[in-house]
């Protein structure tokens, strides 16, 4: 069987952690695998398949002999994501640097594996809230064309990395003992325990901020479709893990909701969870540390025609990051691209 050299950039990070874990889940077959990240981490001691890897600096020299080198460190992908392909190595990018670059595909492998085939030594990963939700809409899209799509999403404080969750864990640990304590928050814009913030990303010329406008831009790449348009609302929730969505679609075709549920039942990737009667519907603690995106409340919208509304919820660390940039390798490996 064929291996392959992997390095990971931001192994220390949420989604670098996240990614061993998906590596060794998923048996990728690694050959050599090298840890990188700032200097700040260098030296630390990661354990992969019960072997001990020292974590190095990443450099402009870090990726010789490197196949897949998967980017989850933020700023690295700009410094670094040339060097990486100029050694040699096909980067899977979790950043926003190279989504919206015409000659990079930006892929979910239910969605659009076709366009790893014309990479050019970068594909990028989408955003964590667009990849639940185009999972879920892209059936519906194939069967129904979807003209337009409003979401809001509640996004869990993990979405902002080890140092979001721990400040909702200090906030409401805090706040359980005193009410009224003085909380100074630093990695979110407001106090996020007991409190909902509409505010994720920096705020567009628009009015809408970056994330709400990458679920627009990046739907519209990965459906080859300029004609659809996404109004979303970002919203930071105090949950700890599991970004939610509640989406409203307008289509061409008519979708009842009993068409709708089949289609979704049969989807890559869904789990269908709508059992109303039942109290059976997705919610972030029970999808949490699982690689699917769980749908449910589907109903017709009563305030246009061609509507639908649904619920999405899926583990944003996993699917909405490191399984879906993995998937991507695997994409690479099945088609002979790396
Ligand atoms: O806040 C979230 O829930 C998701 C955060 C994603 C994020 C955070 C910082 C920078 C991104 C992203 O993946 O879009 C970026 C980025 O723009 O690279």
């Amino acid at each position: 069987m064929k291996m392959y050299n992997v390095a990971i950039v931001g192994a220390t990070g949420a989604v670098g952690q996240q990614l061993l874990t998906c590596l060794a889940e998923r048996n990728f077959p690694i050959g050599e695998l090298r840890l990188l990240a700032s200097a700040r981490s260098k030296g630390k001691v990661i354990s992969y398949c019960g072997t001990d890897y020292v974590v190095d600096e990443t450099t402009e020299d870090s990726f010789a002999g490197i196949d897949i080198a998967l980017f989850a460190g933020g700023a690295a992908s700009k410094m670094y994501a040339a060097a990486a392909v100029n050694a040699g190595a096909v980067v899977i990018d979790n950043s926003s640097s190279f989504r919206y670059d015409p000659e990079v595909p930006l892929v979910v492998p239910e969605v659009n594996p076709e366009d790893v085939r014309w990479h050019k030594g970068i594909i990028a990963n989408p955003n964590c809230s667009t990849i639940q939700m185009v999972v879920a809409l892209k059936p519906l899209h194939d069967a129904a064309k979807i003209k337009r799509i409003v979401v809001s999403t509640y996004q869990a404080a993990s979405g902002a990395g080890v140092e979001g969750l721990n400040e909702l864990r200090d906030q409401a640990q805090i706040l359980a003992a005193d009410p009224n304590a003085e909380i100074t928050p630093s990695a979110f814009a407001h106090q996020l325990a007991f409190n909902v913030i509409p505010h994720i990303d920096v705020f567009q010329d628009n009015d809408y901020t970056k994330e709400e406008m990458k679920m627009h831009w990046e739907t519209q790449k990965m459906f080859h479709d300029n004609e659809i348009r996404v109004s979303a609302t970002a919203v930071r929730v105090p949950v700890y893990r599991s970004h939610s969505e509640a989406v409203s679609i307008e289509t061409e075709r008519k979708l009842t909701a009993a068409e709708a549920k089949e289609i979704l039942k049969n989807a890559p990737g869904v789990v269908l969870q709508d059992d109303i009667a039942n109290k059976v519907y997705p919610m972030p603690l029970l999808s949490s540390d699982t690689d699917l995106v769980y749908v449910g409340r589907v109903r017709e919208d009563i305030s246009c025609d061609n509507g639908l509304c649904l619920w999405v919820v899926a583990d944003q660390i996993r699917k909405g990051a490191a399984t879906n940039a993995v998937q991507i390798a695997e994409l690479l490996v099945k088609e002979e691209l790396v």
